[in-house]
This record gives structure tokens, C-alpha cells and sequence, in this order.
């Protein structure tokens, strides 16, 4: 066991979030990562994040942009609630 969640988990909580299929996440699969991450915001800060991380401004979270603001922001320590397979 470790302390923070492994490449597997994160890659678990992206897909499962990822309703679409297409390797990116819209607003409202987002949102569905942030509830499994057990982190709870408001919409509007929900939105924020959402913008901070599309770094190429097309409008969904790729599975880099979501790895490269986990590691920025330190939002994924600890265990991930619905990581488990
Ligand atoms: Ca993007």
C-alpha cells in the first residue's frame, strides 16, 4: 500500500469518469473525477479548476492535462475512496 494513489488508480478514476469513451473529460465527467478523488467543491471553483487545467483551451481535460494538474496542485494524496477495482 502506498500513500498516494498509483498510476493504475488515477488511469481507473479517469476512465470511469470518462462516460464518453473519447480519452477526455467534459465538465461533467470532471466533476465525476473530483467526487472520486473525494474532493468537494462548489460549481464555481469546480469551473475554475476546469479551465486552470485545459492547457490547450479545446475545452476537455486530456489524461495529461488531468495528470499535470494532480501533480501540480497535490490533489491526489492519500487513497483514492473509489479507485478499488
Ligand atoms: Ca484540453
Amino acid at each position: 500500500m502506498t500513500t498516494r494513489p498509483t498510476e493504475d488508480d488515477l488511469l481507473s478514476v479517469f476512465t470511469r469518469a470518462d462516460l464518453g469513451g473519447d480519452e477526455k473529460l467534459d465538465l461533467m465527467e470532471f466533476t465525476l473525477v473530483l467526487e472520486a478523488l473525494g474532493l468537494s467543491w462548489t460549481r464555481a471553483e469546480t469551473q475554475d479548476r476546469f479551465e486552470k487545467a485545459d492547457s490547450n483551451l479545446d475545452g476537455f481535460i486530456s489524461y495529461e492535462e488531468f495528470r499535470a494538474i494532480l501533480d501540480s496542485q497535490g490533489w491526489a494524496e492519500g487513497p483514492l475512496p473509489g479507485a478499488r477495482a
